[in-house]
């Protein structure tokens, strides 16, 4: 076997076969191989004519097939398939090579592989991608973590296959060791905020107007050629104006609404609370989830709980109804930012945490194709931080705090009817009180920390003078230096 191919995947699942493709359409040769060898003799057959493929049935002759130093991309399920393929591939391989785990992996996990491998004098680079299947093949959003040295070699050829905008590609060095894969989490915690938003925006439509899945699926089409303009908005528009085939019905009132996870909004809402981070869109959005899914307790709920609201009813007029409209996106764009604003001050965290050094700003950029979260938007999250790197809240940026500053009042109208009618807006709501919690003079956090001297004597600090300080409460509440 002659050591010839540019690249290896392993792993020839959906992601791994797509992303194979794209490296030899892209003029790599990519050596190619799966544990079983049905996936890598399909990928031959079905798109071999496509570029230059290696294709090996045992892990000796495909580590043999590939050029020094190895560049071997795992795209197998996270987790324990991980670990299985790792401790296969790394007798085989030689000091300076790189192992790519390109799928779903917990950040930790990719912190315990990165350093094993780092002893052996091997670079492991855990690596975000995102784009579902269609992605991988047309061009995904990359991550890579790792060591820089790795992305010297590794990064131009993901930078090839990644998607473009603006001819920049959306893959750049993230940081050392997890920190591709946790922006890839973030990223993913992010999603899971900006869906549960739109979400909330066409529950309000569609009972506010009494309109029809299409007909909001209309206003969503609109709204994607505005600030709004995103990957999400345009699959909204397209999925509410679907009909059923079966029954004739609106897609989305066939659909059960029980919405599914496979849990890297878990992971993201666990680091917030590990971090004291309030990401509060994307905790809401997790468990808005959850609920959905918490089928004994919404029948409970549904045969026990009154509404005692008045239904949300737009007056039939043209011009109430275009407010409305326009009260409802505002509040969503709002809503947007908060739930960005708050992940971006995640990485922030976690960047100073774990000694990444993470631009911000690049990530924006690299979000900007390829991936499920793909924005008009995300431009103006990297400008924010080519303003000012070291800014402590995306929302304080001039160009955010005027955006919102614009719908605030839409927003609060939004957030109250919503309220009064008793329509859950938990992402919307929460991130209104999130605004009004960040800019507020003075919090109630004063007599939190009083309350807690009283039972716990946690001592707090004073608006008056440096120190802390106790309260006797059950003796003669006298005030002591702690
Ligand atoms: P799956 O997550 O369904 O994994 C299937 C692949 O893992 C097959 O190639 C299978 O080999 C291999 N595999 C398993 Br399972 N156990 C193995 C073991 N012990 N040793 C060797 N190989 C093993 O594939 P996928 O949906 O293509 O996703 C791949 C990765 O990409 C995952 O980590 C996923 O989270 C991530 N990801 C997926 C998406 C998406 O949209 N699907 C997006 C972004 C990232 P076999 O054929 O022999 O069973």
């Amino acid at each position: 076997m002659s050591a010839r191919a540019q690249i290896g995947v392993t792993g020839l699942a959906v992601m791994g076969r797509n992303l194979a493709r794209n490296f030899a359409r892209h003029g790599f040769t990519v050596a190619v191989h799966n544990r079983s060898y049905a996936k890598t003799a399909s990928l031959i057959t079905e798109a071999g004519h496509e570029g230059d493929f290696v294709p090996s049935e045992s892990v000796a002759d495909f580590v043999a097939s590939l050029e020094r130093p190895r560049k071997v991309v795992v795209m197998v399920k996270a987790g324990a398939a991980t670990d299985a393929v790792i401790d296969e591939l790394v007798p085989l391989l030689s000091e300076g090579d790189i192992v790519v785990d390109a799928g779903n992996a917990h950040f930790p996990d990719t912190i315990r592989r990165e350093k094993a491998l780092r002893e052996r004098g091997l670079h492991f680079v855990g690596t975000g991608v995102s784009g579902g299947e269609e992605g991988a093949l047309l061009g995904p959003s990359i991550m890579p973590g790792g060591t820089r040295e790795s992305y010297e070699s590794l990064g131009p050829i993901l930078e090839a296959i990644s998607a473009k905008v603006d001819g920049t590609p959306c893959c750049a060095y993230v940081g050392p060791d997890g920190a591709g894969h946790f922006v890839k989490m973030v990223h993913n915690g992010i999603e899971y905020a900006d869906m549960q938003l739109i979400a909330e925006a066409y529950d309000l439509l569609r009972q506010g107007l009494g309109a029809s899945a299409a007909e909001i699926g209309k206003i969503f089409e609109e709204w994607n050629s505005g600030d709004l303009e995103s990957f999400l908005i345009e699959i909204t528009a397209k999925v509410l104006a679907h009909t059923d085939a079966a029954t004739g019905q609106a897609f989305v009132d066939v659909v059960l609404d029980q919405a599914e996870q496979k849990g890297t909004g878990r992971w993201t809402v666990q680091n917030g609370l590990d971090l004291g981070v309030p990401i509060t869109g994307i905790a809401e959005a997790t468990f808005a989830r959850a609920l959905s899914g918490s089928v004994p307790q919404r029948e409970a709920g549904r045969a026990a709980l009154p509404a005692d609201a008045a239904p949300l009813q737009v007056p039939a007029d043209d011009a109430a109804r275009a407010a409305f409209v326009q009260d409802v996106r505002q509040a969503l764009y709002a809503s947007k930012v908060v739930a960005y604003s708050q992940g971006f001050d995640q990485i922030a965290a976690a960047s100073a945490e774990n000694g990444w050094d993470i631009d911000r700003g690049a990530m924006a950029r690299i979000w900007r194709g390829g991936c499920i979260i793909r924005a008009r938007f995300l431009n103006r999250i990297t400008e924010a931080y080519d303003r000012d790197p070291d800014l402590p809240l995306l929302l304080a940026d001039p160009y955010f705090t005027q955006a919102v500053s614009t719908g605030l009042a839409a927003w609060r109208r939004v957030v109250a009817q919503a309220a009064a009618a008793g329509i859950p807006t938990p992402a919307f709501s929460s991130s209104l009180a999130y605004y009004d919690g960040v800019r507020a003079e003075r919090l109630p956090a004063a007599l939190i920390q009083a309350q807690r001297d009283y039972f716990g004597a946690h001592t707090y600090r004073r608006t008056d003078r440096e120190g802390s300080f106790h309260t006797q409460w059950s003796g003669d509440r006298s005030e002591v230096e702690a």
